[in-house]
């Protein structure tokens, strides 16, 4: 069984990869993990538990089936996964993202879910709880972590906490073990880089929304690049009174746009008119540059979500 991650992979997506392929393998099925990029360095730990390898070059036709996790459309998981769909075999899908595709022999698509690896957490507990190790408890603990924000989005429910601490009590690890792996490994040009982009947080629509903006010549000032953006998008989140946040990263002659809300602003909803999508509380999306247009239309749309 072939078990994919999306690209641009993130500590969700790897954590629920590897549990699962962990939990395949402990229940005599092989298991082999594929992703199209590599992961963060803050995530590579994380591939001492399992390997994930790229599917370029691979025979995915010896495969009997596969299974996408943390994702619901095949596009999310590279070109090389929008393959698999001619190869006539059964693929399944886990994730918690709305509006999968119908192409999935099955599939577990629940958006109540803070996580994929929540999701994951439920299979080894109603299966066989003994099953969980310090490995596949640090790779859903991981997940969890990194999609809820460090439990503070509003996803977080009972269910969450207690996964979370079934998964520190059976892994038998503290969780600041995971968390400064996850997050204490910045370096000085990146804090310079989000320095210069907290310096752009601009209010529009009454104070409600928030932008913060990363620009081509700030990458080159500070000797970063794209990877080094991970989090700036909820700094803006923080002020008194912001509803929703819009980070605008130029990439070439395009802007990707990351979108948080902690309010009713859907910012799938919002997203979806960008050429993008996701959760409620969390999407992305893309506009043409220049910059300043993207930031006028970008806005535009975001009044009429208020
Ligand atoms: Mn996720």
């Amino acid at each position: 069984m072939a078990v994919f991650s999306h690209i641009r992979p993130d500590g969700d997506c790897l954590g629920s990869q590897i549990a699962l392929c962990l939990w395949l393998q402990k229940n005599g099925v092989d298991a082999t993990a594929f992703n199209e990029d590599e992961p963060g360095d803050n995530l590579r730990w994380l591939l001492d538990f399992f390997p994930v390898s790229s599917p370029e070059d691979q025979d995915l036709s010896a495969f009997d089936a596969f299974v996408m996790v943390d994702g619901n459309a095949l596009h999310r998981f590279g070109k090389v996964a929008e393959g698999i769909a001619d190869l006539g075999k059964p693929i399944y899908m886990i994730d918690h993202h709305p509006q999968p595709d119908d192409i999935y022999e099955e599939f577990v698509s629940r958006v109540d879910y803070s996580s994929t690896c929540e999701l994951i957490y439920e299979l080894y507990a109603e299966h066989n709880p003994d099953q969980i190790d310090e490995q596949s408890a640090k790779a859903m603990y991981t997940g969890i972590v990194t999609d809820t924000g460090s439990f503070q989005f509003d996803s977080v429910t009972p269910n969450t906490l207690n996964a979370a601490a079934t998964l520190l009590k059976r892994g038998n690890f503290k969780p600041n073990e995971v968390v400064e792996r996850i997050y204490s490994t910045k370096t000085i040009n990146q804090l310079h880089l989000l320095s210069k982009a907290l310096e752009t947080i601009t209010l529009y629509a009454d104070q409600q929304i928030a932008i913060i903006c990363v620009t081509n010549s700030m990458f080159e000032e500070t000797g970063t690049s794209k990877e080094d953006t991970e989090g700036f998008v909820s700094y803006p989140l923080s002020i008194s009174g912001v509803k929703a946040c819009v980070l605008f990263r130029e990439d070439g002659d395009r802007i990707k746009l990351s979108l948080r809300s902690r309010s009713h602003v859907d910012v799938n909803v919002w997203a979806r008119k960008l050429d993008g999508g996701g959760h409620k509380k969390a999407a992305a999306g893309w506009h043409n540059g220049p910059l300043e247009e993207a930031i006028e239309n970008v806005i535009k749309l975001g009044e009429g979500q208020l």
